[in-house]
């Protein structure tokens, strides 16, 4: 899809700006597409554009302290001790995401290095997301840097959708002073892929019917979910692109990767039935427990306060949120409670961190030598996260990735399959 094409795009709908395909061609489009609800039955697939800035942080920071435009800029630090992202001048150099910090030290010494503003990236994405809310009801964001939306049959309200997705990154350049690249294609997974196409300000288009054929070609790395450690063992079968991938009988990827081999056949295909859902914002988490007997024991309150926190933090990062606040609970057998809360320089859904975060605070807010009859973990002050993890993708700092193998192996055998060795089962009680 070349640039004229679209920078030609009239006030028709996405569908009548292209050449007819063939009436084969055209069959297998849709029936390739699954079913979906439409609100407006006349378009046979919808128009889904992904969106998302580049080098994210590294280019708010460039905002804030323009001389830095042109320097490699590394934004990282923290807890983690990682590059959270560089620049593109950085990149170059081999920084990048998640690398430790003393590597990117090493490779990319006159480097300019920055722990980062957490708010500003915050302020800048309500922004993002405001203006995609002005084009669509149906805005769906999945990281702080990113989001998809459903252009489907805004045409009489906007233009075409090409012309909208355009617009739409003109405006983020010239109101938020931000470079973002936007793909745009059926689903949700093609239109992922694409905004990934060209990055920086990459503007990617596949046409209905043409979602195999765009992805064929391209390194089978680039599929959401294809991550280092899924990559190794695709590698091992003789797979680099996704054309490779394609030409796997579904029954053996099945058979290798289980359900999510069966997802992979499709995603391959360019298939993709999930839908753009607006998130409805969750205000905060908490889970309590209340002892069968209360209890001064300290290794049981302590292992049951790490039990209630680890599933707080499992199901904020099911919402991919992040939060700043946490709150403890503490109720002492005469029904005296207490709450003590403690707000974290910046957002997190790291199990460890929190743990200890959780843990101190209980040393500090047990003031009264009663048993306790019960205590609970909250947290509060939520924001989308910062990048958009995938399952599979290895390419994380070690405690991230130890609590996505812990969700994903509660996910498929129940909450209580595994336990860290801290922790003691409880029963549930109150969640918000
Ligand atoms: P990404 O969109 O993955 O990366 P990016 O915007 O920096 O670069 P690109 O041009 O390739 O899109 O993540 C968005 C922000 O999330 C990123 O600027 C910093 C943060 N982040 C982390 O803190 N840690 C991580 O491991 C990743 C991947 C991102
Ligand atoms: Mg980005
Ligand atoms: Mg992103």
């Amino acid at each position: 899809m070349d640039e004229q094409t679209i920078s030609q795009g009239s006030l028709q709908p996405l569908s009548q700006q292209l050449p007819r395909p063939s009436r084969q061609q055209s069959t297998q489009a849709v029936r390739r597409l699954p079913h979906q609800p439409s609100q407006r039955p006349r378009a046979p697939y919808r128009v889904i554009a992904h969106l998302d800035f580049d080098a994210f942080f590294a280019a708010v920071e460039e905002n804030l302290d323009p001389s830095l435009r042109g320097k490699p800029v590394i934004v990282g630090g923290g807890e983690r001790g990682v590059v959270a992202t560089a620049n593109y001048v950085a990149r170059r150099y081999g920084v990048h995401s998640a690398l430790p910090l003393r590597t990117a030290r090493r490779l990319c010494p006159h480097g300019v290095f920055i722990t980062g503003n957490h708010h500003l990236y915050q302020e800048y994405s309500h922004r993002l997301m405001n203006m995609l809310e002005g084009y669509s009801p149906l805005v769906e964001q999945m990281s702080l840097d990113e989001a998809y939306v459903d252009l489907t049959g805004t045409e009489r309200l906007f233009g075409s959708p090409v012309r909208t997705a355009r617009l739409i990154q003109r405006r983020v350049q010239e109101e938020l002073n931000l470079s973002i690249s936007v793909g745009l294609a059926t689903n949700k997974l093609v239109a992922k892929v694409a905004s990934d196409h060209q990055k920086p300000a990459g503007f990617t288009v596949v046409f209905p019917g043409q979602e195999a054929e765009f992805l064929a070609p391209l390194p089978v790395e680039r599929l959401p979910g294809v991550g280092p450690a899924l990559l190794r063992q695709l590698r091992d079968r003789g797979v680099v692109t996704v054309d490779d991938l394609v030409r796997v009988p579904s029954h053996l990827l099945r058979l290798s990767f289980g359900e999510w081999g069966e997802m992979l056949a499709h995603r391959a295909r360019g298939e993709d039935p999930r839908l753009v859902v607006p998130r409805t914002g969750v205000k905060s988490i908490s889970r309590e427990h209340t002892f069968d007997e209360d209890t001064g024991d300290i290794s049981i309150l302590e292992s049951t306060l790490i039990a209630l926190t680890e599933d707080v933090c499992r199901r904020l990062r099911h919402k991919r949120l992040e939060a700043r606040t946490i709150t403890i609970k503490i109720r002492y057998s005469d029904f005296v409670t207490h709450m003590c809360s403690h707000t974290l320089p910046r957002p997190l859904d790291v199990d460890e961190i929190l743990f200890r975060e959780v843990l101190e605070l209980f040393r500090q807010g047990r003031r009264r030598r009663y048993h306790l009859r019960l205590v609970g973990v909250g947290v509060s002050n939520l924001v989308p996260r910062a990048w958009q993890d995938d399952l599979f993708d290895q390419e994380l700092p070690l405690l991230r990735e130890l609590d996505l193998k812990l969700d994903a192996i509660r996910d498929k055998y129940g909450k209580d399959a595994i336990h860290r060795g801290a922790t003691r089962p409880y029963s549930w009680a109150g969640s918000s």
